[in-house]
């Protein structure tokens, strides 16, 4: 085989290790991190016999893990105390991260890289007999998130690090994370995901930083120290969150900040009259009702069961971290605080944590005894809150009564808020009845639920959405009302992604290519790889490239033998769509495009054909049953088309199970598509869509969400865009138009995919098994498939034409890679640091 008249063997020669290129690289920087290996051998050594109690002749690769990160940690030690001492020192203001959600991947190859050290671990685990890859997977990959919302507060922790932000993140610390996705017949099934059985070495539990969180109860008038009646909360329930805290390395190291995860324990392990009674069920009730709240990350299902306990995971993570950066304050800063929002800025990531917001209010009124609009003016000016969708269903309500009886104390501080922020939209903006039915805290229409997503609105004093286009249809559509009587405080902040972890880890040998051309200086600053267009059409560097990209092409199609069981030429085209499955993400539009593929392909079997791999993976909500048949489908026609003869291997279809931070770091380097194909209006950013781009990937997708900014930035000659746009999307839901029945009747090739969907073509043991899809389709396409399926074809048509021209295909690559730079997280930080905490960030 050869590749533009060079053999195979000479192009793979051109790629060779490239982690510790870029490593050496960074070795240059101002700080040096040296280390002698034999040193890292002999702590490694120590730490597996004196804190494992193992053996070198007999440990596991576990055990070698395990002692590797431990002592990785302890070299994080230092740095890290000498960050808090400098915190202190400055009285800096501190970034507070709130958020349900940190989809942090594993730490060891990250903490590694960012200080420098894994050319040397490499080498010290080699003298021992131990491969640093292998131990990488011996980490537990922690799934305490759902998907873009958890990554993005991951990638932002180790931005705010880079770039000497100082920050707590503050989350919950599930001890089962999101689950892990299994498949029988194409059938997705959840098993509980048990990330700490194990063990954790990264993270430090701090029992003396515990704090009292209460529930239910009732509010009593009672006197306060100077005679006059004030309102006292006697919760009914109370229990303790304990701190457990992981440190956040920045690149090369030189702040070290913190991720601190809440862990609910009772306030009493158990009673002890009811276990000499013999009842030990009851004994141990109320343990189990307090520990089950940091017990499991929620899937994001839209069923009603466990509302109750999402509420009291909010609320818990919410007190815990408010008094605890309440309790920080004080230390650092004095008891007086009324300066709070000068020193402290606090981000809501959603409205997970926008109960913090009444909290707050709580907290200095009644714990600390501030003036109610002393306290408002703090807590507005700490506040800020990101919004990540607008999807209806994930705008988070509760109902009146719930948090009457939860919260009863919250309820009281919220209608109070409720009541000043009418008063103004009332008194000063001129609001008429209809428009203060549209901004009140309370939805009166649904049976008296309160609006989380206002009261966060309302709590801040920076709004902000993630991409250009998202934060446009917040101001024009559900924060509209909101908008006229608060103006000016939605902003717009566009996502971003660290390219340490997405390029120089995932992608080492383009990185070293990039530092190779174009100087270490690409490595700090990304937006000095614009230079790299300049050799879009040298050839050489194309190959070079083809080459890069062969090499993980490999390694993925050894994964997804290995995992399925399915051969894949690491020649074709890979096409690949990882994200969560959801009826707006449109993974339906590819697989009947794939269907539609392969039905041409049976038409013309010695067609010229451009080879392609259609790689899935994601997860579906356990509920979401329309996003767990499309999965299925995805499955069905797999089996048919990758047993068809007549497709001569030209098209396959895989599907890796539980997609997760670990798997995206395979797939992602190893894309030559990416399918960023969402209904659009419907996708506030997308991230994935950067990771792909940035490594090089070609993009075919609508104009949603970032991929209007990715267009903008790489050019539109360089992203195959198709599709209806948000305004025609809006139009047409407007004027009711989700009939699909005309858009397939005026194409042939749909026509013939649904037909083959609904009569059991893939499904020939359950004929009926897609007509819930083929259904939603005809007569209630509100996703826009049907009306974009054509345009998408088209498209897909101009990525095989322009497969066909390596030298055009690598233009454009190169021209993706290129121009990302824009979309570093260190970027987006900067910018959050600027408009909206008020921190200063270093140069890098
Ligand atoms: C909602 C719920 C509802 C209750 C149960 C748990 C749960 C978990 C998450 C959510 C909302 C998820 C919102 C989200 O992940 N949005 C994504 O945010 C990304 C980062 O800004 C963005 O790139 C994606 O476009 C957006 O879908």
């Amino acid at each position: 085989m050869e590749y533009l008249g060079i053999p195979m063997e000479r192009v793979l020669a051109m790629v060779t290790d490239a982690d510790s290129f870029v490593e050496r690289a960074q070795d240059g920087s101002a700080h040096s991190p040296y280390v002698e290996v034999g040193e890292l051998r002999q702590q490694i050594l120590a730490k597996l016999t004196y804190e494992l109690g193992g053996d070198p002749n007999w440990a596991r690769k576990r055990d070698w893990f395990v002692a590797a990160a431990l002592t990785v940690r302890d070299r994080v030690m230092d740095q890290w105390r000498s960050s808090k001492a400098r915190i202190a020192e400055h009285k800096a203001k501190q970034v507070y991260y709130l958020s349900a959600e940190f989809l942090t991947g594993r730490l060891l190859s990250e903490a590694l890289g960012n200080l420098g050290l894994t050319d040397s671990m490499r080498a010290a685990l080699a003298d021992l007999g131990v491969d640093l890859e292998q131990i990488y997977g011996q980490e537990a990959d922690p799934a305490l998130g759902n998907g873009g919302l958890g990554r993005l507060a991951a990638c932002f922790m180790e931005s705010m690090a880079t770039l000497s932000v100082p920050a707590f993140g503050y989350g919950i610390r599930y001890e089962n994370g999101l689950f892990k996705q299994v498949f029988e017949d194409g059938r997705q099934f959840e098993l509980p995901e048990d990330w700490l059985s194990q063990g954790n070495p990264w993270e430090f539990k701090r029992p003396d930083l515990s704090y009292e969180i209460g529930f239910g109860g009732e509010v009593r008038s009672e006197p306060g120290a100077d005679g006059q009646p004030r309102l006292v909360w006697h919760p009914a329930e109370t229990l303790h969150a304990i701190a457990y805290d992981t440190p956040v390395v920045g690149w090369r190291g030189e702040q070290i900040n913190t991720l601190r995860l809440w862990s609910a324990r009772a306030a009493e392990p158990l009673r002890l009259a009811e276990f000499n009674r013999g009842d030990h069920f009851a004994a141990h009730a109320d343990r189990i009702r307090a520990e089950v709240i940091s017990r499991v990350l929620y899937p994001g299902d839209e069923t009603d069961a466990g509302r109750e306990l999402r509420l009291r995971q909010e609320y818990f993570f919410a007190s815990a971290s408010l008094q605890d950066l309440l309790r920080r304050h004080r230390l650092l800063h004095g008891k007086d605080l009324s300066t709070l929002a000068d020193k402290a800025a606090i981000q809501l990531n959603d409205t997970h944590p926008a109960i913090a917001v009444a909290e707050l209010m709580r907290l200095l009124t009644d714990v600390h005894g501030m003036e109610w609009q002393e306290a408002w003016r703090i807590t507005s000016s700490a506040f800020s809150y990101t919004n990540h969708t607008l999807l209806p269903e994930a705008l988070e309500t509760w109902s009146v009564a719930m948090m009457e009886q939860q919260l009863p104390r919250h309820m009281q501080i919220i209608y109070q808020i409720n009541a000043q922020h009418l008063e103004h939209a009332r008194r000063d903006m001129d609001a008429s009845d209809a428009l203060l039915a549209d901004v009140s805290l309370i939805d009166e229409q649904h049976g008296r639920r309160v609006r989380m997503g206002h009261l966060a609105f309302v709590g801040s004093h920076k709004i902000n959405g993630v991409s250009a286009l998202h934060t446009e249809l917040m101001r024009k559509t559900v924060f509209a009302p909101l908008d006229r009587v608060c103006p000016g405080r939605i902003v717009n902040k566009t996502n971003g992604i660290t390219f340490r972890r997405w390029l120089h880890r995932a992608n080492p040998g383009l990185t070293r290519l990039l530092v190779e051309m174009l100087g270490e200086v690409v490595l700090g600053n990304p937006e000095a790889m614009q230079e790299l267009a300049a050799h879009a059409d040298d050839s050489v560097l194309h190959e070079r490239l083809f080459a890069q990209r062969r090499v993980r092409k490999q390694a993925l199609a050894g994964l997804i033998a290995d995992q399925l069981g399915v051969a894949v030429d690491p020649a074709a085209m890979f096409d690949v769509q990882i994200k969560r499955v959801h009826e707006y993400k449109r993974q339906l539009l590819n697989i009947l495009q794939t269907i539609a593929l392969y039905q041409a392909m049976r038409d013309n079997p010695l067609g010229n054909w451009v080879p392609r791999v259609k790689i899935f993976a994601g997860k579906a909500a356990a509920s979401y049953q329309q996003a767990k048949l499309i999965i299925r489908l995805a499955h069905d026609v797999a089996k048919v088309v990758n047993n068809d003869p007549a497709v001569r291997g030209l098209l396959k279809v895989v599907y890796l199970a539980n997609y997760n931070v670990s798997l995206a770091e395979a797939i992602v380097p190893a894309a030559d598509v990416s399918e960023q194909i969402s209904t659009a209006g419907m996708e506030a950013s997308g991230t994935g869509n950067m990771k792909l781009a940035l490594n090089g990937a070609l993009t075919i997708g609508t104009l949603d969400g970032a991929n209007i900014e990715i267009r903008e930035h790489v050019g539109a000659d360089n992203i195959v865009i198709f599709g209806l746009t948000a305004d025609e999307v809006a139009a047409r839901k407007r004027a009711g138009l989700v009939d699909g029945r005309g858009n397939i009747a005026a194409s042939p090739a749909l026509a013939q995919v649904i037909e083959a969907m609904g009569s059991g073509v893939f499904s020939p043991d359950q004929p009926d098994r897609y007509r819930p899809l083929v259904d939603a389709l005809l007569y209630h396409d509100v996703f826009m498939v049907t009306a974009d399926f054509d345009a998408y074809c088209a498209a897909q048509a101009r990525l095989d034409q322009i497969w066909a021209k390596p030298a055009a295909w690598w233009r454009m690559s190169i021209c993706n890679t290129a121009r990302m730079g824009w979309f570093s997280s260190d970027r987006t930080i900067r910018e959050y640091a600027e408009d909206i905490w008020g921190v200063p960030t270093r140069p890098l």
